[in-house]
């Protein structure tokens, strides 16, 4: 039914002074909803995540190293905030498909990119038109196959205007063609190129900036009727490049390489190691490209909520900002996505509603985009799809509670290749084929580097994970069950791979200090050898004295395993100095040790245990004589 014949039902039974009362109730109850949607964005690139933050995790390319995203933190600041809402699969299509019909990815027709949502699928625009609703979707949409740029498909799943909606394709310009629709700028006739120089675009053509515009003429032509609009912003994706004078605003920044891009290959999982290209530095234009890029969003953004202030339309508009997926911009040693690490698969995810969410809440429930069609129904009001996994959580936005913490589990696939996940607003367990299961505690370690699966303590919380996952993947048909893919649910024999969870740093004097390392290890095999951390590489003055003090504690040391700390020069040329103690479960010690560097500048210390074990190193101290 559309507000039309709305009113004209009423007016048949009604008298016409009720039906003016009836049509204004209508009117001021029925919320319109505006979602502000990027691709590929790292929530560390938005300053009310940063605040959610420790300062180490707020700034992992360094101290001062920000982008600041007054506008969208300003929806965080009126509205609500998740701080564990993830992609159903941290890739665009399939993430993109749970986000607009509520399903996982395979019951879509799009567990991988490029592959079409099947016919007739209902979405939470779909429920909403029918509600009488004017639906529009402006920008990258990606779940029509690989039609690219793909304008304005036949297929419009709810959405009525879509005039603006393009499948895929991240130029940086558009334009109109002469009879008013959209074009790529430049694009060459037959490729997917485009001859359109960045550093010239406007504010009237640069792509975030044309179609924040467009949804501004959208909204301006329907702002007298309940309104659902979406804006799919195909930035901050790579190609990092943006019109001025977002190009040149952060090209002093200096960013550090993230702590955890210093972590060896062989100490990450088997998901974590599998890429094209493990990077061991960052590219500094990118990364400055990058913020530019967050920095036009949220000057985009500003303009939007400028309109709806303008509009008077600010209290009864729900305004939802959020993303496909994360990038993980060198932490890990990656870029972009496709993992279940924090960057990779969890999403920003905002939502202004002043006539019912109180102003900073925070929710910590975990989510993914398969959740967002029924809360966002619940919350306006309207019917649910019958047929969807997601989760009707409008209650606990709409709760005067400013803060929820329900440890809900959630699950998260890789859809294609070969890893799910648990996680809710505490630990995150991952298995694969062929890597023992990892256990993250996201609040001990929110570096994700350590392992917790074989720690004794965390038995309990393991086990209850891996059921619940097992549960939701038989229940959402996981992709990889229906390929009889053997997914490993528990740890046997095999080595563990070796973690790190601190930090060093060398200070003015040129000691190296650093502390709270630790290396879970229980079911290596005897022999193996399992870092808890390494010096950097040059850490090490040639021809120097060095005093090693190292305070550790043992939580479980095999009967033949033993803590190392293991100075090597040239490895080549067998020069090596090893140190080997034992130490019963629950007990601590201090030890010390001597090194004297030779000319080879390239002297490294690495402390471990050797064989199954957990050692926790309190503190190091490395002090130049
Ligand atoms: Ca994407």
């Amino acid at each position: 039914m559309n507000r039309r014949n709305f009113a004209t039902t009423l007016m048949a039974g009604a008298g016409i002074a009720a039906v003016a009362k009836n049509t204004l109730a209508a009117k001021s109850t029925k919320p319109n909803l505006l979602i502000i949607h990027t691709d590929e964005h790292n929530f560390r690139t938005l300053g009310c995540y940063r605040e959610q933050l420790s300062e180490d995790q707020a700034f992992v390319w360094g101290q001062g190293v920000k982008v600041d995203t007054p506008h969208i933190d300003r929806l965080a600041k009126e509205g609500a905030i998740c701080t564990s809402y993830y992609a159903s699969s941290p890739v665009c299509t399939p993430s993109r498909a749970s986000f607009v019909t509520g399903l996982y990815p395979v019951a879509t027709g799009s567990p991988v990119n490029d592959m079409p949502l099947h016919d007739g699928l209902q979405t939470f625009a779909s429920v909403l038109e029918s509600e009488g609703y004017a639906t529009s979707y402006v920008g990258k949409w990606h779940l029509d196959g690989d039609a690219k740029p793909g304008f304005g498909p036949a297929r419009k799943f709810g959405f009525s205007d879509n005039r603006y909606m393009m499948n895929r394709g991240h130029w940086k310009g558009l334009g109109h063609d002469e009879n008013g629709k959209p074009v790529v700028l430049g694009l060459v006739p037959n490729t997917h190129n485009a001859k359109f120089s960045v550093s010239k675009s406007t504010p009237e053509n640069f792509t975030t900036d044309y179609l924040t515009s467009r949804v501004l003429e959208i909204l301006e032509r329907d702002k007298g009727q309940p309104f659902a609009v979406m804006l799919s912003i195909p930035d901050p994706h790579t190609p990092n490049s943006v019109r001025p004078p977002y190009d040149t605003l952060f090209k002093h920044l200096h960013f550090e390489n993230p702590r955890t891009m210093e972590v060896p290959p062989e100490s990450m999982p088997a998901w974590g190691r599998k890429a094209k290209e493990l990077v061991d530095s960052l590219e500094q234009h990118k990364m400055q490209g990058y913020f530019g890029m967050v920095k036009c969003i949220d000057d985009n953004v500003g303009r939007l909520l400028l309109w709806l202030e303008a509009n008077g339309l600010n209290k009864n508009t729900i305004v939802v900002f959020t993303s496909d997926h994360g990038d993980l911009m060198g932490e890990h040693k990656r870029h972009n996505k496709g993992v279940p690490y924090a960057t990779s698969a969890q999403i920003p995810f905002l939502i202004r509603w002043p006539a019912a969410i109180a102003p900073g809440k925070v929710v910590n429930t975990a989510y993914t985009t398969v959740d967002f069609p029924q809360t966002i129904l619940g919350l306006m009001g309207a019917p649910g799809i019958p047929s969807s996994h997601g989760k009707n959580d409008a209650a606990a936005f709409t709760s005067p509670a400013p803060r929820i913490d329900d440890d809900r589990i959630v699950y998260i696939t890789s859809s294609a290749s070969g890893w799910v996940c648990a996680v809710n607003n505490r630990y995150k367990l991952v298995i694969c084929e062929d890597d023992i299961p990892w256990l993250f505690d996201l609040e001990k370690d929110p570096d994700e580097l350590v392992n917790f699966y074989t720690n004794p303590e965390y038995a309990g919380i393991g086990a209850k994970m891996m059921d619940e996952l097992k549960r939701q993947m038989a229940a959402y048909n996981e992709p990889g069950l229906a390929k009889g893919m053997a997914y490993r649910y528990s740890a046997g024999p095999v080595q563990e791979a070796p973690s790190q969870t601190g930090k060093l740093t060398v200070g003015n004097d040129g000691a190296i200090e650093g502390a709270g390392f630790e290396i879970s290890a229980m079911n290596a095999q005897p022999n193996s050898w399992n870092r808890a951390l390494q010096t950097p590489k040059n850490s090490f003055k040639p021809n120097s004295r060095y005093t090693l003090t190292l305070d550790w504690t043992s939580k479980g040391l095999g009967a033949n395993s033993e803590f190392y700390a293991n100075f090597t020069g040239d490895k080549k040329a067998g020069e090596k100095m090893m140190k080997a103690w034992k130490g019963a479960d629950g007990t601590s010690g201090s030890e010390t040790m001597e090194l004297k560097t030779n000319d080879n500048p390239k002297w490294q210390l690495v402390v471990g245990v050797r064989g199954p074990g957990h050692l926790v190193v309190d503190r190091i101290r490395i002090e130049k004589e």
